[in-house]
């Protein structure tokens, strides 16, 4: 069988990717969900929108000929991550996860885990404050439980219906941020806490040393459960997996 990678994408990792595996000629299709109005372009054939769900991935695995899945898919896009691990086993195609570690506290860090959205809306229990909620947009309508804050929502494109929270400002920005734009964007608002997800890597960290500078709490949502496959750190190191890796 010849070599064709799927990638799911969506991640700074997974750009990184896309590029050596252009720059080396390997025939792959890039994927997105479909989730922002205009995604990153990418340097690969590609294709926007869901599968089906783990089935759907199958069948398109088949019909694509597909020879190898890289899941380089986010951390907390954890149901695209299981369906390709089921819909991978199904088909004997070998799957790797390009993952990026969790972020951990330093010195000055003021954070308290959270183990999902529902415990970041419970933290935020007492009196009103102004909360910066990095979770993009998926997340926002849990936060009507916690409706007596002032949240700055950062999102990546302007809501169609607008989020039925009385007390927020909507600022749109795709990362990867930098330490001085979340800074800015702190004392702008005058944020007193910051609720994100431990995402890992670097497009999405600046707010923590921003908050770390600020003295300010963050409330961190904690990974999900994710399939137990082979993993690596590096897009090198998917390149080199492929090349040891004989299609099935
Ligand atoms: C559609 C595709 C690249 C990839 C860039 C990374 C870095 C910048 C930081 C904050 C946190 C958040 C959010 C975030 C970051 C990178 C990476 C990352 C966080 C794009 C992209 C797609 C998405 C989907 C989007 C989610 C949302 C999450 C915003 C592209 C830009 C909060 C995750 O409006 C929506 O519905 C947005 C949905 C899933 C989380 C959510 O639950 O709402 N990402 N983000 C992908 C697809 O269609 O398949 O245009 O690049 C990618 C990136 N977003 O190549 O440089 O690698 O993590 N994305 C989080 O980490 O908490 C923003 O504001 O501080
Ligand atoms: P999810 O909850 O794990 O997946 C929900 C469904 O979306 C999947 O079952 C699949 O639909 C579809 N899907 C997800 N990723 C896909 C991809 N790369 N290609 C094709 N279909 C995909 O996913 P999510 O958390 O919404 O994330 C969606 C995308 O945004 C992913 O590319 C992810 O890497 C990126 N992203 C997510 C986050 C985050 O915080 N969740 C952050 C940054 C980037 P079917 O079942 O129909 O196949």
């Amino acid at each position: 069988m010849t070599t064709k990678l799927l990638i799911l994408g969506g991640t700074t990792e997974a750009s990184a990717l896309a590029g050596l595996v252009a720059a080396a000629g390997v025939d792959a299709v890039f994927s997105y969900a479909g989730r922002v109005a205009a995604p990153k372009s990418q340097p690969l054939p590609t294709r926007v929108g869901g599968f089906g769900g783990a089935d759907g991935l199958a069948q398109y695995i088949g019909e694509s000929n597909i020879s190898h899945v890289v899941d380089a898919t986010h951390p907390f896009a954890a149901q695209m991550s299981w369906n390709a691990y089921h819909a991978c086993k199904a088909e004997d195609v070998p799957m790797i996860a390009l993952t990026r570690p969790a972020w951990c506290a330093q010195a000055g860090d003021r954070w308290r885990h959270v183990s999902d959205v529902d415990g970041a809306v419970a933290a935020l229990a007492g009196r009103a404050k102004r909360v910066l909620l990095a979770l993009g947009k998926q997340n926002v309508p849990a936060f009507v439980g916690a409706s007596q804050h002032h949240y700055v929502l950062r999102l990546v494109d302007q809501p169609e219906v607008a989020p039925d929270l009385p007390h927020h400002t909507v600022v749109l920005a795709r990362g990867p941020f930098d330490v001085a734009g979340d800074l800015a964007l702190m004392r702008d608002h005058a944020i007193d806490v910051v609720v994100c997800k431990n995402s890992g890597g670097s497009g999405a960290e600046a707010k923590l040393a921003a908050a770390r500078a600020l003295d300010l709490p963050v409330i961190l949502i904690d990974r999900p459960d994710l399939p137990q496959c082979d993993t690596c750190a590096t897009a090198e190191a998917v390149v080199e997996w492929v090349a040891q890796t004989r299609a099935t």
